[in-house]
Order: C-alpha cells, then sequence, then structure tokens
C-alpha cells in the first residue's frame, strides 16, 4: 500500500513561493463556504439521490434537460456569502454523479451543452468571486457513478444499465487532466482544487496523483491541491482536509487514524445535514453551533468550510442566507480573533479554545459554569488580561501551575473572549 501511494504522489514536491503565500492567506481567511449544487438540486435529496434511490443513470442524466435555474445570481451569491463573513467560496466542478457544472470540451454531459440554461454558471462565479474579492477553490470528484472507464467499485452503472463500455483508467484519468486543465485556464485565479471520492478504490489504487497534481501546480503555482482522501497527506498536497471532524477527532467516522500533518488545515461542515438541496432536511445548527464550531475549527489550527445546498432555481435557501449573516454579524465584532490566528498556546480544553496572533492570545470560553478559569500556560508570564469586547480588564493571578483567571461573571456569551498580552 505505502508503496502505490508515495509512487502516486508528487514525490519531490517543492511549493513555490505564490504556493506557500497562498498557504497563509488561506489559513488567514479561516472561513469558506462550500456549494454542493448540481442537477441532483432537482431532485431535493442530498447529491446522493441518483444512488440512493437507484435511479438509472440514463433516466437520470436526463435531469439536465430540464435544469434551468433562472433565478441564478452568482454576484447576489457572492455578496450573501461575503457578508456571513466568508473568505471563500469551494463550489463543486463535478460531483459523483459526473455532470460537470461547467464549460467543458471534454463531455457534451455538462451544464452548457446539456441544460436549456446553457450558461456557465463556473465562469459567472468566478468573475463575481474576482470583482467582489473572493477567493474560488473548485471541488472535482475523482469517483464517476457513470462513465463505463472510470469503472467505480461496484461496477459504473452507465454499463451495468446500457451494457455499454469498458473500463479503462487510462482514458479516464486523460478526461480528469483535459478538465483539470480547463479549469486552471479558464477560469481565473483559482485558489484550490478540492479532491474528493479517492475512497471509492481504495488505498491500493494507482490514482496517478503525481499527474494530476503537477498539472495543477504547473498550471497555477499558488494553486492549493487538497484531497479529501481521508488518509494521511500524501506528497504534493498543500492543505489537508477533515471532513466533518476537527483535526484529530474521528466523530463521524471518516478521520479514522488519520494523522494530522503541518499542512494548513481545513474541516468541512454542512449546515444542516446533507450536503447536497435536501428540501426535508430542515436539521439546520443553531447559530451559536455554527459560530463555536469556526472558533473551535480556529482553535484546533483550522479552517471551516461550512455548506450550503442552493436550490435547483439557483438561490440559496433562506435559513442558509439567515445562518451565514448571523455568522457574519459576529465577526464583524470578533473578527480579530479569529482572522489571520493560527491555533494558541493552550491547547483545545473542555471549556473552550485558544486562538493566537503574534504576542495577543485570545481565550474563547464557550462553556463554563465558573468565574474562575485556569490557564495551563506555566513558563509564560502574562502582561495584562482583558474583556476583547468591551476592554475591562480582567483579574489574573500568575500561578506554578499556570495563569488563573478571575472573571467578573459566569460567562453566558456564544463565546466569551478574554485577551491576554503574553510578554
Ligand atoms: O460523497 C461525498 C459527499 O457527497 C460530499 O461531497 C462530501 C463533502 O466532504 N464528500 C464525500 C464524502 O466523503
Amino acid at each position: 500500500v505505502a508503496v502505490i501511494l508515495s509512487a502516486a504522489a508528487q514525490k519531490d514536491y517543492v511549493p513555490a513561493k505564490e504556493n506557500l503565500a497562498y498557504r497563509q492567506q488561506f489559513q488567514d481567511n479561516k472561513l469558506g463556504v462550500f456549494i454542493h449544487w448540481g442537477i441532483y438540486s432537482m431532485l431535493a435529496d442530498g447529491e446522493w439521490a441518483m444512488l440512493q434511490k437507484k435511479i438509472p443513470y440514463e433516466e437520470y442524466s436526463k435531469l439536465a434537460a430540464g435544469f434551468n435555474p433562472s433565478k441564478f445570481d452568482a454576484e447576489a451569491w457572492v455578496a450573501a456569502l461575503k457578508a456571513g463573513g466568508a473568505k471563500y467560496i469551494c463550489i463543486t466542478s463535478r460531483h459523483h454523479d459526473g455532470f460537470s457544472m461547467f464549460g467543458t470540451k471534454s463531455s457534451g454531459y455538462n451544464i452548457v451543452d446539456a441544460t436549456p440554461f446553457k450558461r456557465d454558471v463556473l465562469k459567472e462565479l468566478a468573475a463575481a468571486c474576482h470583482k467582489q474579492g473572493m477567493k474560488l477553490h473548485f471541488y472535482y470528484s475523482l469517483l464517476d457513478w457513470g462513465r463505463p472507464d472510470y469503472n467505480p467499485k461496484g461496477g459504473s452503472l452507465a454499463a451495468k444499465w446500457t451494457g455499454q463500455g469498458q473500463p479503462d483508467y487510462n482514458t479516464y484519468h486523460q478526461f480528469m487532466l483535459k478538465q483539470l486543465r480547463e479549469l486552471l485556464t479558464n477560469y481565473g485565479e483559482i485558489g484550490a482544487i478540492w479532491f474528493d471520492g479517492a475512497w471509492d478504490k481504495g488505498k491500493v489504487f494507482d490514482w496517478k496523483f503525481d499527474e494530476l497534481y503537477t498539472l495543477i501546480h504547473s498550471l497555477q503555482p499558488a494553486c492549493l491541491v487538497i484531497n479529501n482522501h481521508h488518509w494521511a497527506a500524501l506528497a504534493g498536497e498543500d492543505a489537508q482536509a477533515f471532513e466533518r471532524d476537527l483535526p484529530g477527532q474521528n466523530t463521524a467516522g471518516f478521520s479514522h487514524g488519520v494523522e494530522v500533518s503541518a499542512l494548513p488545515l481545513e474541516t468541512c461542515e454542512t449546515m444542516n445535514t446533507s450536503w447536497g438541496y435536501k428540501i426535508t432536511d430542515n436539521k439546520y445548527k443553531s447559530e451559536k453551533t455554527l459560530i463555536q464550531y469556526l472558533v473551535k475549527a480556529a482553535g484546533n489550527n483550522a479552517n471551516l468550510l461550512m455548506n450550503v445546498g442552493p436550490r435547483p432555481d439557483g438561490t440559496l435557501p433562506e435559513i442558509a442566507v439567515q445562518r451565514f449573516e448571523a455568522m457574519g454579524k459576529w465577526l464583524q465584532q470578533y473578527g480579530e480573533t479569529i482572522y489571520g490566528t493560527r491555533g494558541g498556546l493552550v491547547a483545545a480544553q473542555k471549556w473552550g479554545v485558544t486562538t493566537q496572533k503574534n504576542n495577543r492570545l485570545f481565550v474563547h470560553i464557550l462553556d463554563l459554569q465558573d468565574t474562575k478559569l485556569l490557564l495551563p500556560l506555566t513558563g509564560k508570564k502574562i502582561r495584562s488580561a482583558r474583556v476583547f469586547i468591551d476592554k475591562k480588564p480582567v483579574k489574573f493571578v500568575q500561578q506554578k501551575d499556570g495563569v488563573l483567571l478571575l472573571l467578573e461573571k459566569q460567562p453566558d456569551e456564544t463565546d466569551y473572549v478574554v485577551e491576554l498580552v503574553l510578554r
């Protein structure tokens, strides 16, 4: 296994200086919005509907002929998400169903050629992002349920139902290279390619990542390669993705034994429980939960990529927009303690986390049933402590076992932030 994986990654990769610079900016940006949007949105049952509902590929692909998101307004999307405090967007250019949400010459199964809408939504989104100063990342599925040449685990659905096609990973690989070239040539500056679905073939399959990664880095050296393969980071990758868990945790079952690398980290999560639009899924997380999750991600030195599934008419669900508004409002007040920070000196604790910018340590108290808080900050001296929001001084005692904060009251805010200045 180890042999195939190391041969498959971009072995002697040395990131370009533009790449290193964007890694820093990416980490500073902290909050991104994940967008799962495709013809599956019409079924309003999540992006796995085709597989889960056992819809024959032939029938499923006919959805394209009815896809006409007439209310799609890229400028409005970007403005709303920007108001939510997001600094980048990562959108599905092609999900597992194999439908390309961009004008591609590599397959007719795409939004420009196969729908009455005919507009290249990625082009419009790229223009809006570039205009409004939002970074743009492209999600790209390695797994394809339809193409017989890829032959997904369990067999290609197209081959199964139509009896056509032969598995041939070489042609599929060429197809992906062609599409990646298009994505990195026709849409201006792209911040990252976010791969997904490698787990479909398991670790022993030779994905030829070296060629994919080398192409990306040669076309746009600053572009980050992120691969949500749920394994330890591979050579040639520029950031590490964690799905539905903070780095080091594995409550969702995707990150079993995955080592946290020294690369920039990003965790993705959904606002309700689905990625693609699902009409019955109203289980939206509360504003407080979302804000606290962003804070926890930052305290764990990771970005948060928060998902929204647009509707088939091209609009974002109101409730998602409201949640983003709330996050944006909170960030207007507390952004200084999140953007541009890294995980703080004090590792994540039961009561919360810390973030840090130079010698400023932000203590984010998320859940404390007390007025005293001992920070295990041994061997460090503190110059001052104050409540971040109103600058009121906070009493503290420097003890052998750390710094004891004596708070004026038991915190009941979404995030009670105490700012320490370290000597
Ligand atoms: O199967 C996909 C799923 O649909 C979604 O895109 C998520 C996002 O992280 N990734 C996959 C599961 O790992």
